[in-house]
């Protein structure tokens, strides 16, 4: 790893820096540095004003000398997303059907399977008139709900990967469709908020369009179902078709449509819905082609639970953060349901245990390794926190697939409030209700996210 000294994430030492306080080191230019790794010698070649070394990983401490005294220490810390490029997006997740109606005349185009009963006709052309309102949210990212043809409101039964759907475009038309998508990007880009995509790879519709949805004649093949998850959409009669990642034809396929939208799309990255249906050799493969398709794509997996234990369902979601052995990385980051679900129990129902909590947050780390949120000083206490809080986005607050922090934490409040046992009164930090005292107890130890 190439660096410049001095190093961005490198931190003066405050206690031990006996020589980053020396009166004669400072201001001084030292023409021949010498440099220590954790007192080992390192060799350093010259750029310009700056000195180039590598660190190798696990360097921690840093000494720059003159050849006749330590000048300089330095502490190195480990890799932060103040270092990853992905560590200043703000993600909102958005449901196209649910957010704005931008247009009337495309309500339930096409939709002849399930359909929300809150449905609300939302479409890309609400996004595009909402832009300015995302900007002063104050996100720099939203997560579309699939945006594909598809029979449902979700979007989860892709008809074709290559089309943009009727109810969030201009049915009929897909040319039409597919410049309002382009507009609605370019305007998103413009006001600085980049685009994700929701893209699932594990299945599509029974639908599915096999001509026009197979642009390349890769004749993509599908099993029965194979995971639990699936043997219960099927038993919902969700039409769902299972591609079959052990056919060369389907993966390609797969990979092709992904790179349709990285590029012709200019999508910023990927959300992957359901990846433990989908084997971790695919994932790498999708991993290295997407990034040598565009760098800088965000591609982070949908790890929900199945029916097993929390503990075996986190070690397993977790086999989805680490490389494929010879094959490298599968995502950048994952939903951490389980650890979601325990923030949730503890801080919205107050219903768990904050030793539950950091029962959960060292587990975490031992499977995903620590890093620093980058946004707090490091002295401060609680400023490391897990890669999964970060990098694998796990504090999400909801998402479609959970109760909303927010919605819950009301729910609990409202049952206090209407507790029977009221003997005297408490105010709610949360919704600013009165609750009983026989229910304060829980409601004390609650703290919202912001809704
Ligand atoms: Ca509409
Ligand atoms: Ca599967």
């Amino acid at each position: 790893m190439p660096v410049r000294q001095p190093r961005p994430r490198a931190e003066r030492e405050r206690r031990g820096g006996r020589a980053a306080h020396h009166p004669r080191a400072a201001g001084r230019r030292v023409d021949s540095p010498e440099f220590r790794l954790d007192g080992q010698p390192v060799a350093a070649t010259r750029a310009g004003d700056a000195w180039q070394f590598t660190t190798g990983t696990g360097a921690r401490r840093l000494v720059v000398g003159d050849g006749k005294r330590d000048l300089l220490a330095l502490r190195l810390l480990p890799d932060t997303p103040a270092d990853a490029p992905f560590n200043d997006w703000t993600i909102y997740h958005l449901m196209l059907a649910d957010f704005a109606n931008g247009d009337a005349n495309n309500d339930r185009s096409g939709m002849r399977r399930w359909v929300h009963s809150g449905y609300s006709g939302g479409d890309l052309q609400g996004v595009l008139g909402k832009v300015d309102h995302l900007k002063a949210l104050g996100v720099n990212a939203v997560w579309l709900s699939p945006l594909f043809a598809s029979e449902t409101s979700h979007g989860y039964d892709v008809m074709n990967y290559y089309r943009v759907g009727d109810a969030v475009s201009v049915p009929r038309d897909r040319e039409s469709a597919m410049q309002l998508y382009q507009r609605t990007v370019e305007a998103l880009h413009g006001a600085g908020i980049r685009v994700v995509l929701d893209l699932p790879l594990n299945h599509g519709s029974g639908s599915y369009e096999r001509q026009a949805g197979d642009p390349k004649g890769l004749k993509p093949k599908a099993t029965s179902a194979q995971q639990e998850a699936e043997k219960t959409w099927d038993s919902w009669n969700a039409g769902f078709r299972y591609w079959n990642f052990a056919d060369a034809g389907t993966r390609e396929f797969l990979l092709d449509a992904s790179r349709y939208w990285l590029t012709e799309g200019k999508a910023d990255g990927f959300r992957l819905d359901y990846v433990r249906g989908v084997p971790p050799d695919f994932w790498a493969e999708f991993y290295a082609a997407m990034k040598t398709t565009k760098p800088n794509a965000l591609l982070f997996g949908e790890a929900w639970q199945d029916a097993a234990a929390p503990g075996p369902n986190a070690d397993d979601i977790a086999t989805y953060y680490a490389a494929v052995p010879g094959e490298g990385p599968q995502f950048d980051g994952l939903l951490d349901f389980p650890l979601q679900m325990v923030m949730t129990e503890v801080f919205a129902r107050g219903t768990g245990d904050a030793s539950d909590l950091e029962h959960w947050l060292q587990r975490t780390a031992a499977q995903y390794g620590e890093c620093s949120t980058g946004r707090r000083p490091a002295s401060r206490a609680g400023a490391r926190l897990p890669a999964s809080m970060t990098r694998a986005a796990s504090p999400c607050p909801g998402t479609h697939s959970t109760s909303r922090s927010w919605s819950v934490c009301r729910q609990s409040c409202e049952r206090a409030r209407n507790c029977r046992r009221s003997r005297a009164a408490h105010a709610c930090r949360c919704c600013r209700t009165i609750a009983c005292l026989s229910c304060a107890r829980r409601i004390r130890r609650v703290t919202c996210w912001s809704p």
